[in-house]
């Protein structure tokens, strides 16, 4: 059980592109056990490897509710390779943007092929939160934030603030 602290706006690693995993082994499932661990003292409902400073392909969400037994969804290598031309509309947050909140509009149905847990290959047709999920998710993998897709104006409003918080804390 391990927690690993967040990488937080401005952090330029935010930014980078993460690169495929080559191997599923034991050394890479406690890298996955640690972002789960990470993802549920957020809390939070996703979390992408990159969050905690490893720049690698890989994700993990949790949609269960509050009290619920936990629904660990790991997803290594993750590729959309169909996307619905209906679009629907959720409000994002991201623990790497702590606090601040914004509608997002995303293609509704997507389907992704992936590796799991025990690198076996894997699909899945996501509809609904699962599906604005592992978009926003991937995104990371490719150093995009949910903030990309809201105005400009809003975007660099956001990341001002952030800025100055992260300059106050640096001394
Ligand atoms: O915890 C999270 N909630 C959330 C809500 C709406 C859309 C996406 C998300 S993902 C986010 C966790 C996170 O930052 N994952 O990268
Ligand atoms: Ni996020």
């Amino acid at each position: 059980m391990t927690i690993k602290p967040l990488i937080i706006l401005p952090d330029p690693v935010l930014r980078q592109v993460s690169k495929p995993i080559e191997r599923v082994d034991a050394d890479l499932q406690r890298v996955v056990d640690d972002m789960l661990d990470t993802m549920y003292d957020a809390p939070g409902i996703g979390l992408a490897a990159i969050q905690v400073g490893v720049a690698r392909r890989m994700l993990v969400i949790d949609l269960s509710k509050e009290g619920e037994e936990k629904q660990p969804l790991v997803f290594i290598n993750p590729e959309i390779v169909s996307s619905s031309d209906e679009r629907s509309v959720y409000e994002e947050g991201c623990l790497s943007i702590p606090d601040y909140y914004a509608e997002v509009e995303r293609p509704a149905k997507v389907t992704a092929k992936y590796l799991d847990r025990e690198g076996k290959e894997q699909s899945v047709e996501a509809d609904g939160l699962l599906a604005t999920c592992l978009q926003h998710e991937i995104d990371h993998l490719n150093g995009v934030l949910f903030i990309d897709h809201i105005s400009r104006l809003k975007r660099e409003m956001v990341i001002k603030k952030f800025t100055k918080s992260a300059k106050s804390k640096a001394l």
